[in-house]
């Protein structure tokens, strides 16, 4: 592909492809399909768009390519830039800090200089790869220097920016002693999106606060003879395509054959996420725990599914190992031989087969501390086309603001989420099946295709 001709450009940390070696030496590509990358596809492939992003693999080479009509340009990193900008500033630093700090995040220097380093060398790639006037759309807390750093090399690109995890509350994000750059970074973007209203509160705040940004019109500020848009632009799933594949006869069956390897319990609880300190599963195992012990929880048995995440990071070392302590403490407690009351998977389950798990579930327990949005939420809901099981969600996860008939709990009080479970474990089936139809309606209504396209038109990408 000629230098400077994608007329549309995603910006991400992440290719929606992975660089894998192989034992031989050699290299090879893989696709790793995610919500994002299924969404904006159609949109890239139609307008010869790029995707910038890193393949994942340290101190590689590998060159642009074109694939289908969307090139993929990767960024290359160093191990010393995967360990002090990856691992060290955007996830020691950043990812704590705006998870309303649950564990430390700590500041180091040369981790900032990293990430200087890195929204660098992406900015440089994107001003490689967009055409004159180009829509270029960065992704998350990762690449917050690059709208400024990219507005420098090309003034004449238009810029967005989303944010997919919370912004933090503005007391909090003050203890960040890079503060006003990075808020000076997103104020290089043309519109500025995150999942709720409060990021919108909190970022103007700060921006009207640190900068020389003033406070404009509703949802904008003016900044450098500019204005910024700012919006709420709450993310949401392929709805139709995971409520499809939930009714297909295979994973119908296969939700079977999972509560009949369980035993055929009455009651099946599930929990499903990134093995991270953020999402509240030592909560739900506390709270399950103590239904068991108060004999409250009657024949139920509880499925946690964490995914391997960031293994490299020292919290989530330290909270691994936490959590497999609670579970073998759990069984060790209540289990019989051959009947499990907690079922644990540090594993990566194929689409499908979770899909499976949603359907066969009767209660799912989603009980971040806090959380952007939370997408396992929307995809339980999407997954219940027979309009059964019951929601527990967080009122600190964004999608709490959506799924208002969810049962909705405090992740920080035991008692409440112990009751909300109980409550769900025994709610009359009119109440749960009417509430989930609302679920629905929601969840099928608003889905990723049209986050994407509100986000693009409040741009000014033309469709
Ligand atoms: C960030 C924000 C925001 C999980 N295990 C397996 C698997 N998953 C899939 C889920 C879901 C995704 O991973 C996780 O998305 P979440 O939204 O729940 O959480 P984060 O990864 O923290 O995402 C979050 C999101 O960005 C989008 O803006 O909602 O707040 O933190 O899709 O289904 N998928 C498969 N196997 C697994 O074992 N196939």
């Amino acid at each position: 592909m000629a230098e400077q001709s994608a007329e549309f450009v995603v910006v991400a940390n992440r290719l929606p492809v992975d660089l894998e070696k192989l034992p031989d030496g050699t290299q090879r590509w893989k696709r790793s399909p995610g919500g994002l990358v299924t969404a904006l596809e159609p949109m890239l492939r139609s307008r010869e768009g790029a995707w910038v992003g890193w393949p994942g693999l340290a101190d590689a080479e590998a060159e642009p390519f074109v694939e289908d009509g969307l090139t993929l340009h990767p960024v290359m990193l160093t191990s010393k830039d995967v360990e002090d900008y990856y691992e060290g500033f955007s996830n020691g630093t950043l990812w704590p800090l705006y998870h309303d700090v649950v564990a430390p995040p700590a500041f180091h220097r040369h981790w900032w200089q990293a990430y200087v380093r890195v929204n660098k060398r992406f900015a440089e790639a994107v001003a490689e790869v967009a055409a004159p006037n180009a829509t270029v759309w960065i992704q998350d807390y990762q690449l917050q220097l690059l709208p400024a750093e990219l507005r420098v090399l090309r003034p004449d690109l238009r810029i967005g920016f989303f944010l997919h995890i919370p912004f933090p509350p503005t007391e909090l994000y003050q203890q960040l002693p890079w503060r006003k750059e990075i808020v000076e970074g997103l104020l290089g973007a043309d519109l500025v999106g995150f999942h709720t209203p409060g990021g919108v509160r909190n970022f103007r705040w700060l921006a009207t606060r640190f900068t020389d940004a003033k406070p404009g019109a509703r949802n904008e500020v003016s900044y450098d003879g500019r204005t910024v848009k700012l919006g709420a632009f709450p993310i949401s799933i392929d709805s139709a395509q995971l409520d499809e594949l939930s009714r297909t006869p295979e994973v119908q069956q296969r939700a079977k054959e999972i509560r009949n390897d369980l035993g055929n319990p009455e009651r099946v609880i599930l929990g499903v996420d990134r093995l991270d300190y953020t999402k509240g599963i030592d909560v739900r195992l506390r709270a399950f725990e103590e239904l068991l012990q108060e004999d409250r929880a009657g024949d139920t048995v509880m499925i946690q599914l964490a995914t391997p995440s960031r293994e490299r990071v020292e919290h989530y070392q330290t909270m691994r190992a936490g959590i497999e302590q609670s579970v073998g403490r759990i069984n060790g407690t209540f289990a019989r031989v051959g009947h499990p009351v907690l079922h644990y998977l540090h594993q990566a389950l194929p689409r499908d087969e979770l899909a499976a798990f949603f359907v066969a579930a009767d209660v799912m327990l989603v009980t971040p501390l806090r959380d952007g949005m939370n997408l396992v939420a929307k995809e339980y809901v999407a997954c219940r086309s027979d309009l059964g099981g019951v929601l527990v969600l967080s009122e600190f996860a964004g999608a709490a603001i959506e799924l208002k008939e969810s049962v909705l709990v405090n992740p920080h009080d035991t008692d409440g989420v112990k009751n909300a479970l109980h409550q769900a474990l025994t709610m009359p089936a009119a109440e749960s099946r009417k509430r989930m139809k609302s679920l629905r309606r929601q969840v099928l209504s608003n889905d990723v295709d049209r986050w994407a396209r509100s986000f693009l038109d409040a741009l000014g990408l033309p469709s």
